[in-house]
């Protein structure tokens, strides 16, 4: 294991950057650009295709050395190593955490308990390749004899937010011959709704459940299980032809009914919000195919490449992070924005919430004593340009610092007339205008009334990354949740929580269990919460 760092504030480094907060709280970047006339061409960094554009952060040159130094005094790199070498760093779980072994190339060797995972890994891809062939080809036949044209991914949470968001994402790359719809929440709608249009005897349900025992996916399986059943006449010969399960629990798929021959399988070093290119990726693998997978594969590589063996100054996730902890740390922001300028990324600031806010909402340290410092920012966001015309303006204009992650590719996936240039224009502006405002002196100079100009001042100051790319492809795609994902490592590693691990979500699934009798008995039953809870159940109970 890794050196324990020096306590959090205690560091040098940390010390150093609460003196540089105190000058660039009042400093404006419209100064820190008039000082370096190069400042917007120098603070960038291009690595693995994707192109980092920093120079509208609150931040000199001096800030950038400084979090430099205090990724250097929090063991950043003994860290890095201790993952990549598969040492159990999920300390209250005792795992490992190898999401970078998921794509590895074959020749790689990376070792759980002194074996080598890399072979596993390409077998359960190889796997998962057949399988995938045979329904996009046809010859994989439902019950009745129908090749399967549906494809209902069943699951929760990191078996869900992955495939939704990379299905979204890569839905240019489908095969438009196949339809997919994705069921999570255990609200019936969610299923009735997904099946509403499907014909049984041509769908096929994917149960991803790392555990399969998690309540609302194994509730929605049994609808499914039922839904197919009850149309097909009742043959429980049909569940193995329309089912197949993503799981690492093959005692339970069995008991299910799942043939484990149609189990595809990973392994408890795979966090489920570090699992959408593990098996729970089949969905994505039926969608855009076996290869383009590959290359989403080893966009994912490239970037743990670079994050492994660039210098921390130019290693886009480790800059990232530092910047995010200067904003959230130092100059006190509570959220990020994460806006793409891309249709195709409306669900990436989903699927970022879980992997940030599930990876470091968190509040003791490794070792079990308390953070001394605010940890994960809330991340959220919707797609550009519709954001602009809704919540925007708090971040333009309200009194919340809100530094934001622009997100764009230069080349349009669907080129259409002048429309790509209008989406550029306007991410490029917006991070302009959050930078460099509106003085009262330009609104005067534009003949606005007095009593109008207050209304209408930018302040401006507001910091942004832009993301640049050049085009939304599988392997760019990969990179980005990559980019991401080692973001949220370093942003752990500083503070020095344990990034993945999910003790929060266990308490309110415990009381839900002792809920559900008392809202199923005939008869109600003694209630002993306190009185809002038992009153709430009460009127659920006369609601029924
Ligand atoms: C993610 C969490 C959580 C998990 C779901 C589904 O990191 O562990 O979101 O993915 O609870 O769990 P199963 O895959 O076991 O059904």
């Amino acid at each position: 294991m890794p050196v324990e760092p020096a306590p959090l504030t205690t560091r040098p480094a940390w010390l150093a950057l609460e003196s540089q907060a105190q000058i660039l709280r009042t400093t404006h970047l419209r100064q820190l650009f008039a000082e370096d006339p190069q400042r917007g061409e120098r603070m960038t960094l291009e690595a693995v295709g994707l192109f980092l554009d920093y120079s509208k952060n609150r931040v000199t040159d001096e800030t950038l050395k400084l979090l430099v130094e205090l990724a250097e005094q929090s063991q950043l790199r003994a860290r890095i190593d201790a993952m990549f070498r598969g040492d159990k760093i999920n300390v209250t779980e005792k795992r490992a955490v190898l999401h970078v072994a998921l794509r590895a190339p074959r020749s790689a060797r990376i070792s759980v308990d002194g074996e080598n995972v890399v072979p596993e890994v390409h077998a359960v891809l190889d796997k998962m390749t057949v399988f995938a062939e045979k329904i996009r080809s046809g010859n994989w036949l439902g019950h009745t004899g129908k090749p399967i044209r549906n494809v209902v991914n069943i699951g929760i949470g990191g078996s869900d937010l992955g495939p939704v968001m990379a299905y979204e994402a890569l839905k240019f790359y489908s095969d438009r011959r196949l339809t997919f719809r994705f069921v999570s929440n255990v609200d019936g709608t969610d299923f009735a709704e997904a099946v509403i249009d499907l014909d049984p005897q041509e769908t096929l349900f994917i149960v991803s459940s790392k555990t399969f025992t998690t309540l609302e996916t194994i509730t929605n399986a049994q609808s499914a299980r039922a839904w197919l059943l009850a149309r097909l006449g009742g043959d429980e010969q049909a569940v193995a032809r329309h089912f197949v399960a993503v799981s690492t629990n093959a005692t339970e798929v069995a008991k299910f009914g799942i043939d484990t021959a149609n189990m595809f399988g990973f392994w408890d070093w795979v966090g489920g919000r570090y699992s959408m290119d593990s098996a729970i990726g089949l969905s994505t693998m039926l969608a855009i195919g076996p290869e383009q997978f590959r290359d989403l594969l080893a966009g994912f590589h490239e970037l743990d490449e670079h994050f492994r063996t660039a210098p921390f100054a130019r290693n886009l996730p480790v800059l990232l992070a530092l910047l995010s902890i200067w904003n959230n740390n130092f100059l006190g922001a509570e959220t990020v924005a994460v806006l793409p300028y891309d249709q195709y990324l409306k669900r990436f600031p989903a699927y970022l919430q879980q992997l940030t806010m599930e990876s470091n909402g968190k509040r003791v340290q490794v070792d079990g004593t308390p953070v001394p410092v605010a940890t994960s920012p809330i991340y959220w966001g919707e797609p550009g340009t519709n954001g602009q015309h809704s919540f925007y303006q708090l971040i333009h204009q309200g009194t919340r610092l809100i530094p934001c992650d622009f997100l764009a590719f230069t080349e349009s996936l669907n080129p259409l007339g002048r429309h790509h240039d209008l989406l550029l224009s306007n991410v490029f502006a917006q991070a302009e205008a959050l930078a460099f405002g509106k003085t009262a002196e330009e609104v005067q100079a534009e003949g606005t009334p007095d009593w109008l100009v207050p209304h209408r001042v930018f302040a401006g100051n507001r910091p942004s990354n832009t993301i640049l790319a050049r085009r939304l492809t599988p392997a760019v795609l990969g990179r980005l949740v990559a980019l991401y994902e080692h973001m949220v490592f370093v942003q752990g590693a500083i503070w020095n929580i344990d990034s993945f691990d999910q003790w929060g979500v266990e308490l309110g699934k415990v009381l839900a269990q002792r809920i559900i009798p008392e809202l199923e008995a005939p008869r109600e039953p003694p209630l002993a919460h306190d009185s809002s809870t038992n009153n709430l159940i009460r009127r659920a109970r006369e609601g029924k």
